[in-house]
């Protein structure tokens, strides 16, 4: 039996209580995380936790758990549920009460769920490369918070789905900005080309890695907007993200994006990521 942690205890699944009034129920009033495990460890954790004290403190909203007593959380949540390769989700809510959109009283306390399951890292993707479907990008305007209202991202992921392919590419009148749970980067004459960090995307912590492996490896990078039909005409195109690592992007709406191959960059840049990950896990 799975083994969550929910309003500070860990509880099997099965008798775990949440609130119908929960302020993530009615409103998605909160802030979450996504933390890689590999072999039992958890990648870049301390990354993600400072991402998710940052997202409450932009809605304003206080986790009531130090940094280091989220870690020992998830710590214990990969422990108990015995997870190989996998991740760990956490989220903080705005706690129950009755439904008004103006914050609650303060003496109602947030509320953190936590649990971690095993998934194994998408291998096939990983090595193949994926296809990805441009949609229009009609989500808010913060969206550097990693935050629960994820409706304008589902309704991108699943019109990508429907067509057939893996990821949204998403744009805002033609520039890119980013997945719809994912950063994107594209390859041109031997540069990286990335969306910056700014309010119009998340600053994926896969993200902030690969941009340090491109400083390592001299390769140069500018974190500039891009179009839509910039990106048709890339050498190499990836996507990057917790779960999916560095994926290559091997056609838009069809169109296959230089060799219709994982480029030789992208190649190279997952062979420094694997070996920031267990050796076993990354088949070295
Ligand atoms: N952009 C969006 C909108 C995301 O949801 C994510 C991750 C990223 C970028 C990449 O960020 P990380 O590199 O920090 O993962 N989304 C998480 C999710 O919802 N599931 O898995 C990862």
């Amino acid at each position: 039996m799975a083994i969550y942690f929910v309003d500070g205890q860990f509880t099997e699944k099965e008798n775990l209580k949440i609130s119908v009034e929960d302020r993530g129920y009615y409103f998605g009033d909160g802030v979450y995380e996504v933390i890689k495990v590999y072999e039992g460890e958890l990648f870049t954790a301390e990354e993600h936790l400072n991402r998710l004290v940052e997202s409450a403190m932009k809605i304003k909203l206080t986790i009531p758990f130090t940094q280091q007593q989220l870690l020992e959380i998830a710590k214990k949540l990969v422990q108990d549920n015995q997870i190989g390769t996998g991740h760990v989700y956490m989220q903080v809510t705005r706690g129950a009460a009755p439904r008004l959109h103006q914050f609650p009283d303060p003496t109602v306390a947030p509320v953190v769920v936590a649990y971690a399951v095993n998934n194994p890292r998408p291998e096939k993707a990983i090595d193949n490369g994926v296809a990805v479907k441009s949609v229009a990008d009609v989500r808010w305007l913060r969206c550097d918070i990693k935050s629960l209202n994820l409706l304008g991202n589902v309704l991108a992921k699943q019109e990508a789905f429907e067509a057939g392919c893996t990821e949204a590419i998403l744009h805002r009148d033609g520039v890119v900005t980013e997945g719809s749970s994912s950063n994107l980067f594209g390859v041109k004459d031997g540069k990286v080309y990335t969306h910056p960090a700014t309010n119009l995307i998340l600053n994926g912590i896969t993200r902030q890695v690969v941009l340090k492996l491109c400083r390592e490896q001299r390769i140069q990078v500018e974190e500039k907007p891009f179009t839509l039909d910039e990106a048709f005409a890339m050498d190499e195109f990836f996507l990057t993200s917790t779960t999916s690592e560095i994926t290559p992007i091997t056609s838009i709406d069809g169109r296959p994006i230089g060799t219709g191959k994982p480029g030789t960059l992208t190649v190279n840049l997952q062979k420094a990521f694997a070996i920031q990950i267990p050796a076993c896990v990354a088949g070295e």
